[in-house]
């Protein structure tokens, strides 16, 4: 059975692939699942239809038959369950990239949408450049760490994992703040991500309804 996304009928970034529809269009190219996309405005994310599948009226999210996700994490981990690729069959190994796909997303993310909310979004109030330096350093608290871990190894923990496809797109977000480039080996670490063939794909197709419309 072909599986439905959602996706921004208009995403604000005019398609450079930091809406949320690209992390599971990456997944679902890793594994080799084609797909098929309903676009969707902002007012249609709010309606019923798409409230009864996202209750938080956003995007992805993820039809598949009877089944119905919402949550990028969700979707990516279904897929990397259901097929191979993604997740190592030793059992150890996997609940390592399982932690990693936890801490793409609660460890280091929530820092960095709150940097992207104060550079977009709180840029015109009068505390906020007092403010955004605290914003920045919090993340680079993060990262700090990260590359440390990281080091000079290719993935998070051994082979490519979800894990590693969540972290990487959970730093793309960083890049036009310039932090990602403080940190040698973050940045090459995202380079890598973008250069799978998968990533190239996932980004092509989101890029190519943007640029249509
Ligand atoms: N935790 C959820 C998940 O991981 O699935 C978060 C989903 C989410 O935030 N979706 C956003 C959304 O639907 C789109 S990705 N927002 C509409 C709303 O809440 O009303 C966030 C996003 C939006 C725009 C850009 N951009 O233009 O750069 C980047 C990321």
């Amino acid at each position: 059975m072909i599986p439905t996304i959602t996706a921004f009928e208009r995403s604000p970034d005019g398609g450079k692939g930091l809406a949320r529809d690209t992390r599971v269009r990456w997944a679902l190219e890793e594994v080799g699942q084609p797909y098929e996309v309903r676009l969707v405005s902002f007012a249609g994310m709010k309606a019923p239809g798409h409230l009864a599948i996202h209750p938080f009226g956003q995007i992805p999210t993820y039809e598949e038959g009877s089944l119905r996700l919402f949550e990028t994490g969700s979707i990516v981990f279904h897929l990397a369950e259901r097929h191979a690729g993604l997740l190592p069959r030793d059992r150890d190994a996997r609940a390592r990239a399982i932690t990693w796909m936890f801490a793409a997303l609660n460890t280091v993310e929530p820092p960095i949408l709150e940097l992207v909310t104060a550079r977009i979004f709180e840029a015109d109030r009068s505390w906020s450049e007092e403010r955004l330096p605290l914003v920045k350093d919090r993340v680079r608290a993060r990262l700090d760490q990260l590359s440390v871990y990281l080091g000079a190894a290719e993935w998070l923990d051994g082979a490519f994992s979800a894990g590693d496809l969540l972290m990487v797109s959970v730093l793309l977000r960083l890049r036009m703040s310039g932090i990602l480039d403080e940190y040698q080996n973050l940045a090459a670490y995202v380079a890598r991500g973008e250069a799978r063939p998968a990533y190239a794909r996932a980004f092509a197709a989101q890029l190519a309804i943007n640029a249509a419309s």
